[in-house]
């Protein structure tokens, strides 16, 4: 793990570096996935649909990172669902753990060399819309890169043009396509009543929101907000992948001095596992539709 940001160290994988892992991958499985997903905070299960599964470990892949939180289990794992075939990050990168933003994207540059299309990105999220309910799934419609406002954007320092142009286009970050797909196949298997659409915040973390701060996020328009997903997202850009988003509300953040509540990480696992399967059902079903 890299505790330090400093500039020299946020230009550390060059092309050829991804290259080498994307390089290492192809040549020990014979999978070609067009579609790569992240699994969020207790999502992971995801990749145990998989048929046809080829699991390396990210310790035992090149130049790969290694995930540290609970919940994450910290492996890619290549397989077949519904007969497509797909590779699955089970376990990402925080910002927070202490990686900076070029280690945290790293695993989308090299997707992007194995040919990978379309990204799939997975969140757990705390709701700031009043109106969104514990276990809501909210499509990403945008998202709001607060890192980013403060210097952490993942493609500063030098461009490589191999990979994308030096100023990135983000007003089409997510798939509006895709969004109709996912929200027609969520109509189709019932899950359409909690299934919202919003604006993504993303915060540093590790801690969680204040009142004060909450407040400031709904008013710049945040719907939801979590401690991923943004920079992988403004990556996956810059190599030309499509995006969807999905994040499952775990809790409501609080947002009255009054309230006695307070948001654990146990809780938010917890939730996830009982939603987790209606956002696996919608993945596993919209993949045969991409
Ligand atoms: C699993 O992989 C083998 C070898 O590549 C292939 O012959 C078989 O059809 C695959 N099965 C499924 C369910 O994808
Ligand atoms: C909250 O979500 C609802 C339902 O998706 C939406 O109509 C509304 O604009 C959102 N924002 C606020 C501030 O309520
Ligand atoms: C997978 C992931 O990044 N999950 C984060 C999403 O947001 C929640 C709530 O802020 C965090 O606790 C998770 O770590």
């Amino acid at each position: 793990m890299e505790a330090e940001g400093s500039f020299s160290s946020q230009c550390r994988y060059s092309y050829e570096e991804c290259k080498e892992t994307a390089d290492w991958l192809l040549a020990h499985t014979e999978q070609r996935p067009k579609v790569a997903i992240i699994c969020g905070s207790g999502l992971g299960s995801l990749a145990d649909l998989l048929g046809n599964k080829t699991v390396f470990p990210y310790k035992a892949i090149p130049r790969f990172p290694v995930s540290t939180v609970p919940g994450h289990a910290g492996q890619l794992v290549f397989g077949t669902l519904q007969g497509r075939e797909i590779v699955c990050m089970q376990g990402r990168f925080h910002f927070y753990e202490g990686y900076n933003m070029q280690t945290v994207t790293y695993p989308v540059r090299v997707f992007s060399l194995l040919g990978v299309e379309t990204l799939i990105v997975t969140n757990a999220s705390g709701g700031l819309n009043g109106s969104y309910n514990v276990g809501d799934i909210m499509l990403i419609k945008d998202q709001i890169n607060m890192p980013g406002f403060a210097g952490e954007n993942p493609l500063c320092g030098p461009n490589d043009e191999r990979f994308g142009v030096r100023f990135l286009c983000m007003s089409d970050a997510y798939d509006r396509e895709l969004m109709v797909l996912a929200r027609h196949t969520a109509e189709e298997q019932g899950c359409d009543s909690f299934l919202q659409e919003g604006v993504y915040c993303m915060v540093a973390g590790p801690t969680y929101e204040t009142i004060a701060e909450c407040r400031v996020l709904q008013t710049l328009g945040a719907d939801a907000v979590g401690m991923s997903t943004v920079p992988e997202v403004v990556v996956a850009r810059h190599c030309g992948l499509r995006v969807l988003g999905l994040s499952l509300i775990t809790n409501k953040v609080v947002t009255q001095y009054e309230s006695t509540d307070r948001v654990n990480h146990e809780e938010v696992l917890q939730t996830t596992k009982t939603r987790a399967e209606d956002l696996q059902r919608l993945v596993s079903n919209l993949i045969t539709k991409i």
